[in-house]
């Protein structure tokens, strides 16, 4: 299986525990299933503040760093790996900018959410950050490579 091929990127998508309490996990994995893409993983998981430290940790000088941990970690999040064309820009793309006055209509953001605090979702924004991400949710075996049905409609 070659990682090179842009059909086969993955990226990391998790639904924030206020996607989780507003019933919105099926909803976000309905348009991620629509537009084409195959989901390679999914759990619904209570992180640990150590996990969701490490998930950050980029963030960790930023004013709203202890905030947003204690927000990722107030209750379960719906873990998911998604692969397809491009899914890492378009994974982005969909959830809609993390600003929310600039989050667009039709964005997952910008349907659901009017704060930058409670913005529902989350995507990764590269394909290393991806896969940083990937690695540190899931273990090897939770991730299922299986064949596609509907892939010759969609490619
Ligand atoms: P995003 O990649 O869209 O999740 O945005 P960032 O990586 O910049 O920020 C990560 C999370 O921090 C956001 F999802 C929400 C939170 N955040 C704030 O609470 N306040 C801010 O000013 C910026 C981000």
């Amino acid at each position: 299986k070659k990682m090179t091929d842009p059909k086969q990127e993955r990226t990391f998508i998790a639904v924030k525990p206020d996607g989780v309490q507003r019933g919105l996990i099926g909803e976000i994995i309905k348009r991620f299933e629509a537009r084409g893409y195959k989901m390679v993983a999914g759990k619904l998981i209570w992180a640990p503040k150590d996990l969701l430290k490490n998930h950050y940790k980029d963030l960790a000088d930023k004013p709203f760093y202890n905030g947003l941990v204690e927000y990722m970690s107030s209750g379960p999040v719906f873990a998911m790996v998604w692969e397809g064309k491009e899914v890492v820009k378009m994974g982005r793309q969909m959830l809609g900018a993390t600003n929310p006055l600039a989050s667009m209509p039709g964005t997952i953001r910008g349907d659901f959410g009017i704060d930058v605090g409670r913005n529902i979702c989350h995507g990764s924004d590269a394909v290393e950050t991806a896969r940083r991400e990937i690695a540190l949710w899931f273990k090897e075996e939770e991730l299922s490579d299986y064949e596609f049905a509907n892939k010759s409609w969609i490619y």
